[in-house]
């Protein structure tokens, strides 16, 4: 058997992150979460590059910004989406979703999905770095394994193990 190695250490990795503004204290806290996950994982401070969005729905052009630059082996996608009861909470999954996978898609870039959707806000807090971990620490790690793992795929796989 011959696996696709995703730990190696490599090059350095150039990140960016885009995060929404709304439902800021959720977005900080996966933001942190995200920035902690990076250091931990080698990627330096100088090369964590954020981008402020209004919220959600703005992030995937953002992130195809970003993308298309070249400069990033990565992006990461931040905010927090929280139901309250309006119809403008579906309106805004999908066109962040849909975006962000259309991101990945046609540009060949990892983009780590890292945007909470949930029924109210304290679900939110659960989940940024509250009794259910922190989304933007998982987002993290997602980009930084594709991103070490991508450019091996064309090269094809290590020893057998
Ligand atoms: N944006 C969010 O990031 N989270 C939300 O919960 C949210 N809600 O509920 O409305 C939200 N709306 C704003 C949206 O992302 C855009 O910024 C806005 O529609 C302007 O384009």
């Amino acid at each position: 058997m011959k696996v696709f190695e995703s730990e190696r250490t490599g090059g350095p990795l150039r990140v960016a992150i885009v995060v929404g503004r709304f439902n800021h204290l959720v977005s900080v806290r996966l933001l942190e979460g995200a920035n902690a996950e990076l250091h931990r994982r080698g990627v330096a401070a100088d090369d964590i590059h954020v981008a402020w969005v209004p919220g959600a729905f703005e992030i995937p052009q953002a992130a195809r910004a970003l993308a298309d630059t070249g400069r990033y082996q990565a992006i990461i996608t931040l905010g927090a989406v929280i139901r309250g009861g309006t119809p403008h909470f579906d309106f805004v999954c999908d066109g962040v979703t849909d975006g962000v996978r259309e991101v990945m898609r046609d540009t060949g870039v990892p983009v780590a999905f890292g945007v909470l959707t949930t029924d109210d806000v304290e679900q939110a807090f659960e989940r940024a770095g509250g009794e259910h971990g922190n989304k933007g620490c998982d987002a993290a790690q997602a980009a930084v394994e594709m991103a070490r793992l991508l450019p091996g795929l064309a090269e094809g796989p290590g020893n057998a193990s």
